[in-house]
């Protein structure tokens, strides 16, 4: 059955143009990258209230930066794993394709992919809490908690969307005209209860896309999804690739001009 789906999936995959790609903390979970909830997720060992809101932000910024400073800790020595890698490798294969990823870990693009649409935002960015001005993070851990803008005073934050607040609307936006135009959508290790990012699949689906995902177990979007693969993204990607790889010169992939510009 698996292998069958698998081999359906990427003939779908080979007669495609236009592909998008939703992930989350699953992606990142075979590099070490703790994802938020299931037994080992971050939610397990401290309360997302008390650290991924503004109210949070607002109590104890201290606090809250040295959550994010400790999650840097453990992001930086990581390296991104074969499932970052396929998809990085896939960009360079469809006349569109896109990234649109809840993760704020850096590691598509250390893999490689160029197109990302970043709805959550990015930890190694911060951003003035006066001006909005958006600066990389260099140091970690960080030489002062909490930073301070150099040019205002104020407080420096996480770039990072928090629970209660909306997304920029410029890059939700991209994300709903790349999942409304796509032909294929991947959604991957995401346990597809976050809005509005959940409903990324669904707009995809009701314009006509098929909607492929991978992950250990299944989620609310599995049973509206054509093809579910259970199985970690790091294993089950690569196999895809084989199979479309092998079926690229006949189904004919060509780099198309892009629709979506
Ligand atoms: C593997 C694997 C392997 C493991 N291979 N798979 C009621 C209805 C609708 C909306 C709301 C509502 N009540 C509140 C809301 C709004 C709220 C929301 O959706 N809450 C829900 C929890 C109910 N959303 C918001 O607040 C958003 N803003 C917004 O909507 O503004 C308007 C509004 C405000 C208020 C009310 C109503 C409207 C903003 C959301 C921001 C999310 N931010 C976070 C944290 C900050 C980032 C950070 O610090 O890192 O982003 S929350 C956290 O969840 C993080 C993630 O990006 C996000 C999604 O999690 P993800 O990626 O799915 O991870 P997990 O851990 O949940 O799942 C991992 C999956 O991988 C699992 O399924 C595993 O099985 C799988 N897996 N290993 C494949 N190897």
């Amino acid at each position: 059955m698996f292998e069958r789906h698998l081999e359906e999936a990427a003939e779908v995959l080979a007669g495609a143009r236009r592909v998008a790609v939703l992930t989350g903390a699953g992606i990142s979970a075979e590099s070490g990258v703790p994802t938020f909830r299931g037994k080992d997720g971050l939610w397990r060992k401290c309360k997302a209230e008390s650290l991924a809101t503004p109210e949070a932000f607002e109590r104890d910024p201290a606090l809250v930066w040295e959550w994010y400073d400790w999650r840097r800790s453990l992001i930086a020595p990581v390296e991104p794993n074969a499932g970052h890698r396929v998809l990085a490798g896939w960009e360079g294969l469809f006349g569109d394709f896109a990234v649109i990823t809840q993760n704020v870990d850096g590691l598509h693009a250390k893999a490689g992919s160029r197109d990302i649409v970043e709805l959550h935002g990015n930890i190694w960015k911060l951003r003035c809490t006066r001006e909005g001005t958006v600066e990389e993070i260099r140091d970690t851990p960080l030489p002062r908690i909490p930073p301070i803008c150099p040019s205002c005073g104020s407080l420096f934050r996480p770039h990072i969307v928090w629970f209660g607040e909306s997304l920029d609307p410029v890059v939700l936006d991209r994300a709903y005209r790349i999942s409304e135009t796509c032909q294929v959508m991947f959604v991957i290790g995401t346990s597809s209860v976050v809005q509005p990012a959940a409903t990324l699949p669904l707009a995809a689906s009701r314009a006509g896309a098929k909607i492929i995902e991978v992950n250990i177990e299944p989620t609310p979007l599995t049973p509206q999804a054509d093809y579910f693969f259970p199985g970690k993204a790091g294993e089950v990607l690569p196999a895809l690739d084989r199979r479309l790889r092998e079926k690229r010169p006949a189904a004919g992939i060509d780099r198309l001009p892009d629709r979506r510009s």
